[in-house]
């Protein structure tokens, strides 16, 4: 095999490959979050994600490569796969057609694909490769394993099995494992060092402060609940949990009616919890994977009230502002918020106003990607997946730098403590969870307090089912329409009429559907907004409008 180095044992591979066949009329796509769709149809995939993680492992001599199996927050039948670069972060944009490529390979082709591929990218097959992995509680996800374990016995790779943990846990391990021994060391590389890391965080960042009520949490019956269990013991009194949605045995109850993508999307609180949900009590909803989290109240008229991502990081940017000013770093660090087209117009306003914010296309890795830009960057898309990034010389900064002051001393152990406490790997539910509580407990917030600190324009996100999802191109960090030609002059037009108005359209990158996006001044014009340009979606491209209630029909 001319041009390749090392040994690609390709008998070994044939014979695993046969047991994983691709079936020819399928095709997969290496989107916003990995290959997601229904997980029955997965097995060829999971077997070639199994090769392609170990040979980027050789392709980075030999650092440990993440694999999350997971479809989020997507139907319970659904199932997907991920792959985690070696500091935490998403996989390296230029390999996600690579995997697509082998994804898509007829598997008598399979091997000559894999073989072009070894080559142009000049893989090194004697470097050692290894692959640390996990899956959510989907029930197709033992069976997926099983295929990426083959895939990974296929080529040879040493394999590590994380079991069912969240998605953010496992970017948690990968970096703790790369890290390991190193100046940048990030803790213990197993879910313990993960707890242990944070609610030491918390337990030092809420110290002398009142003791706080127990929060509500719909864990979306999915593998958050385990996990908050977990956490739960690690904090003790300091944060009582009450967990709500946590039956991960009773099949279709995953994301059923409950987590953090139904709260957004429907603005109600999950049925289970009406009732539950005394007025002025802080509750939140974690996705199926708890890498998202919404915080919700009823206020004091009986409305319900969403603190969405975009809530999130305006009480957290504001908050490390402060405690930057109060350690004397102001000058040396500053802080930027990154946001999506879906950032709530009040929000980017109040942020802009204060901060420098910019906007990127949706799907993590455009937004941390843009946070690390920052010396500190706040980063959260409106459905509730975000973190905060310490860039390494902020790192540098807050150890080595000399407090003048009592009060300046105090401000940098709490940022200190911060970049404990947050998971900067990826969003994470829990994590976020803990910081929220954080802040509240310094500033003496309630929900209806933060909640104040600007009002959210009504707004309503609509998904359209289409025949073809890809016809719908966007610019602009995909707040205007490309093609179809003439649509985006039409919603302009359309947009003028409404007070406020302000609508996008773009396809999704994990569900088979084009989302429409609308806010306006008034609640009945954001939904008014938002179902006609889903209706000039529907004309233009033969959809199907999903939840669009009788009056606008
Ligand atoms: C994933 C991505 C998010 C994105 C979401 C929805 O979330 O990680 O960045 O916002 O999908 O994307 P889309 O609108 O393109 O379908 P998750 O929580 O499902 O992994």
């Amino acid at each position: 095999m001319s041009g390749i180095r090392g040994h690609l044992p390709k008998e070994q591979i044939e014979a695993y490959s046969e047991l994983h066949p691709k079936a020819r009329h399928l095709l997969f796509s290496y989107g916003t979050a990995g290959f997601r769709t229904l997980g029955v149809v997965l097995d060829s995939v999971l077997f070639r994600v199994g090769i392609l993680a170990a040979l980027r492992s050789k392709k980075l001599d030999g650092k440990t490569i993440g694999v999350m199996i997971t479809a989020s927050h997507n139907p319970e039948d659904d199932n997907g796969v991920k792959l985690v670069d070696p500091r935490g972060e998403m996989l390296e944009v230029a390999w996600e057609q690579h995997a697509s490529t082998l994804a898509n390979a007829p598997n008598e082709e399979f091997l000559d694909a894999l073989e072009n591929f070894i080559r142009t990218t000049r893989i090194d097959l004697s470097k050692p490769a290894r692959v640390v992995y996990a899956r959510d509680t989907r029930p197709t996800g033992e069976s997926l394993v099983k295929a990426l374990e083959d895939g990974l016995k296929a080529i040879g790779a040493e394999g590590r099995d994380a079991g069912i943990t969240t998605t953010p846990i496992l970017h948690y391990l990968v970096k703790a494992i790369n890290t390991k021994g190193t100046k940048e060391e990030y803790g213990e590389d197993s879910e313990d060092g993960y707890f242990q890391k944070m609610s030491e965080a918390f337990r030092k960042l809420v110290s002398g402060r009142p003791r706080i009520q127990p929060l509500i949490i719909d864990c979306a019956n999915g593998v958050g609940a385990p996990i908050a269990k977990k956490l739960s013991q690690y904090l003790g009194e300091t944060l009582p949990f009450a967990l709500y949605n946590a039956d991960t045995a009773t099949p279709g109850a995953l994301n059923n009616n409950c987590g953090a993508d139904y709260v957004k999307t429907t603005q109600r609180p999950p049925p289970s919890l009406i009732g539950v949900l005394q007025q002025g009590q802080r509750a939140c909803s974690l996705d199926g994977d708890a890498d998202r989290l919404m915080y919700y109240f009823i206020d004091e008229r009986g409305y319900f009230t969403l603190l969405d991502g975009d809530k999130i990081a305006t009480l957290v940017a504001a908050f490390i502002v402060d405690l930057v000013k109060l350690a004397g770093l102001a000058e040396s660090i500053k802080v930027g918020v990154v946001q999506t087209a879906y950032a709530n117009g009040s929000s980017t306003k109040y942020l802009s106003e204060r901060l420098p914010v910019r906007c990127v296309p949706t799907g993590v890795k455009h937004l941390h990607h843009a946070a690390e830009q920052f010396n500190v960057g706040v980063y959260f898309e409106a459905n509730g997946h975000g973190t905060v990034l310490f860039s390494p010389s902020t790192l540098e900064k807050l150890e080595t730098h000399e407090p003048s002051t009592p009060a300046q001393s105090t401000a940098l152990k709490h940022l200190n403590n911060l970049t404990q406490l947050i998971n900067q790997t990826v969003g994470d539910a829990l994590s976020d969870v803990l910081l929220v509580e954080v802040v509240l407990a310094h500033k003496a917030y309630s929900a209806i307090e933060w909640n104040s600190l600007y009002s959210d324009l009504p707004n309503r996100l609509v998904k359209v089912h289409v025949p073809n999802r890809n016809a719908f191109k966007t610019e602009d960090a995909e707040r205007r329409l490309v093609t179809p030609y003439g649509l985006q002059a039409k919603i302009d037009d359309l947009c003028k009429r409404y007070d406020g108005g302000r609508s996008f359209v773009r396809p999704s990158g994990t569900e088979d559907v084009v989302r429409v996006y609308a806010e306006a001044v008034l609640r009945s014009q954001a939904d008014e907004l938002a179902y006609r340009v889903a209706g000039m979606v529907y004309d233009e491209a033969g959809g199907e409008a999903i939840r669009r209630p009788k009056e606008f029909m």
